[in-house]
């Protein structure tokens, strides 16, 4: 079970800020989300409730904020969409290894995001290619974002299979929250957003995917299942083995 932001593509910093930001300026608002303040609004998940809770937190009142929020997230999907289809954002370093391993295993792979289909599946077909993923669920299917564990429910539901079978891979604490409430072994794999975020209930912290030039540091490997210096599909087998209650 894969997330996307943060996890599978580098796509918050560099895409999704400078789209709000666009979005913003073509609506003739002088808000801008410089990239420190981006990583304090990203605490909220979901596109449309950061920018809700981001006027509200300016004192904007309810009837006038949701209706700006909402078209403001509209235009902000067509420009992220543009973003990503000139090839800007890119996989994370060892993703593409790492999904090639999966697949070469025969591991069924559902992605699990609080992002909207309307940009992910193209993205993620660029990327990626769509038939990998047996399951994609975003926030159209699963509209209670992250930490809620619906689009994980539904992503097992869609496969399928129950909890203790199938590890997520995740970025953020509301993706482990998420995780960990649907029944699942939760990997964390940090970024340069999420690297201070708190991680206890992980059972694997690694600070990169890692691949044949970069090993990646383990942050936390409650199970001792001690990786290689990489995501390896050997690791995920045993994390499922040892169970996520195991620690
Ligand atoms: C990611 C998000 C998303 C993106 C933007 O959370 O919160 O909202 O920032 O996508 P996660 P949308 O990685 O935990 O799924 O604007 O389409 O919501
Ligand atoms: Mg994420």
């Amino acid at each position: 079970m894969l997330d996307v932001d943060g996890t599978l593509v580098d796509s918050e910093r560099d895409g999704h800020r400078v789209a709000f930001n666009r979005a913003f300026e073509e609506a003739g608002l002088a808000d801008r989300w410089d990239v420190e303040r981006y990583g304090e609004l990203l605490t909220v998940t979901g596109g449309e409730r950061r920018l809700d809770a981001y006027f509200q937190e300016q004192g904007m009142p309810a009837d006038e904020r949701q209706p700006l929020a909402s078209s403001l997230h509209r235009r902000k999907t067509e420009l992220f969409t543009e973003i990503a289809s000139q090839g800007e954002i890119e996989p994370r370093r060892g993703v593409p290894e790492f999904l090639d391993e999966l697949a070469g295993a025969g591991v069924r792979l559902a992605v699990a995001t609080t992002g909207s289909r309307r940009w992910v599946d193209p993205l993620l077909e660029r990327l990626f290619g769509l038939e990998r993923f047996e399951a994609i669920i975003g926030s159209e299917e699963a509209p209670e974002r992250k930490p809620d564990p619906s689009a994980y429910e539904l992503a097992l539901k869609r496969l399928s299979l129950s909890a203790p079978a199938a590890p997520a891979v995740e970025d953020s604490n509301n993706g482990l929250r998420a995780a960990k409430a649907a029944g699942l072994a939760c990997v964390i794999v940090t970024n340069d957003y999420s690297r201070e975020q708190d991680f206890g209930d992980a059972d694997l912290v690694l600070d990169g995917f890692g691949d044949s030039e970069s090993r990646a540091s383990v942050l936390a490997d409650p199970h001792r299942l001690e990786p290689p210096g990489r995501l390896d599909v050997d690791t995920l087998r045993r994390l499922v083995a040892a169970g996520p209650s195991a620690r």
